[in-house]
């Protein structure tokens, strides 16, 4: 098949999972067209059969706001005529749907364009909500040729906030355990925890939704019992209150802000701990890849978590808030090795069995052939 991909090329799990699934698909012998503003940032473009076509959006002095939705759906219509794309696949429903349900009609009198829109999460529950977006927002999935959600905690909440009655295949994130996997040893630890102190993780976008205070908070608690280094690892607006927090508390020396990094899956098995302490997470895709690297996720019993994490068993869901419930999980972790390597074991063969590129992929290729085959 022909596919055109879009989604947001940042630092964020909507356009990982796009970039990652384009790649797979990629590799099954699709042709896989991605249309973004900028070069999504795990898309290595040497890849065969991937290609780029980059969005601009140029501006002028009338334009306050420059029409990235109108330049995005002109350069779908360019593309998906260029290279007889069979379909469109957009990542994150604003404003990415309306823009393919443009170019679709912009191309109509020439051939038929499915667009197929994937609900992440934001998308719907924060965005999606606010009343500037929300009208828009269901109509765009309503014009949709096919719907899909990377869980059913979120297509739940996209049914009850938008009243949608169309289908909504859920298809879960997944993750390439060849890739992201344990290390024969975290000798590489060293480098962040010279004196062999236990390494926690923290890998996000910083937005307040994740909650990465909790992350210096829960490492002062677990600091009561065991010593421990806590990796920060990526950007945004909280990361600076985070440092604050942790000079405050007079943890410079244990902590480690990272920045964005490309390559998580070399700094992930580094970590016996992934701290996910989000205060909403439709899927919570960094914990996947935690128990791909054989890594225990403690993290919050929200949105499509409790699909991903079996309490007790693969890791450890507490509330959201509840730092000293989730300082304990992580003590109770690091200081008792057999239930480490039973949960983390544990976590590997669900991320293999149940979310293994293998399983997913085909489910994506399957639901494009069905959009195809509809009238
Ligand atoms: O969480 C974010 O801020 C980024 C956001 C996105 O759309 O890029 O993540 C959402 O999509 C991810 C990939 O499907 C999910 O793993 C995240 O759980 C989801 N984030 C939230 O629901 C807050």
């Amino acid at each position: 098949m022909n596919i055109g991909i879009t989604c947001y090329p940042t630092y964020g799990g909507s356009g990982i999972v796009a970039t990652e699934l384009g790649l797979e698909l990629a590799m099954r012998g699709h042709e896989v067209h991605f249309i973004t503003y900028a070069n999504p940032i795990r898309l290595d473009p040497g890849t065969p059969r991937i290609h780029y076509h980059e969005v601009e959006v140029s501006n002028y002095p009338l334009f306050q706001y420059p029409p990235y939705c109108l330049a995005l759906a002109s350069r779908m219509m360019d593309v998906a005529e260029a290279y007889d794309l069979d379909l469109l696949h957009v990542h994150y429903a604003i404003p990415h749907s309306i823009a393919a349900m443009l170019a679709q009609q912009m191309l109509a009198p020439k051939k038929r364009l499915p667009f197929i829109t994937t609900l992440h999460g934001t998308d719907i529950t924060l965005v999606g909500q606010d009343p500037s977006y929300l009208p828009i927002t269901k109509f765009s999935i309503e014009k949709s040729d096919g719907v899909t959600s990377i869980s059913e905690d979120l297509k739940r909440e996209t049914v009850k906030v938008f009243g949608i009655t169309q289908e909504i295949r859920v298809i879960p994130n997944f993750i390439n355990c060849d890739l992201y996997r344990p290390l024969p040893d975290r000798s590489g630890a060293a480098a962040y925890a010279p004196g062999g102190e236990k390494l926690l993780i923290h890998v996000s976008n910083f937005r307040p939704v994740k909650r990465a205070l909790d992350c210096v908070r829960i490492l002062a608690e677990v600091l009561k019992h065991t010593p421990a280094h806590l990796l920060m690892v990526g950007d945004g607006p909280d990361r600076g209150p985070a440092e604050h927090l942790a000079r405050e508390l007079n943890l410079t020396q244990h902590v480690s802000f990272l920045g964005k990094q490309n390559h998580v899956e070399r700094l992930i098995p580094l970590a016996h701990i992934l701290l996910m302490p989000s205060e909403m997470e439709s899927f919570g895709l960094v914990a996947l890849e935690a128990m791909a690297c054989g890594v225990a996720p403690v993290a919050t019993r929200v949105g499509g978590v409790p699909e991903l994490i079996t309490h007790g068993e693969t890791g450890f869901m507490e509330e959201p808030g509840d730092v000293v419930a989730q300082a304990a999980r992580a003590t109770e972790l690091l200081t008792d090795e057999a239930l480490h390597t039973r949960i983390t074991q544990a976590g590997r063969q669900r991320a293999q069995e149940k979310f293994g590129t293998d399983r997913i992929i085909p489910q994506y290729e399957q639901y494009y052939r069905d959009v195809l085959a509809r009238k």
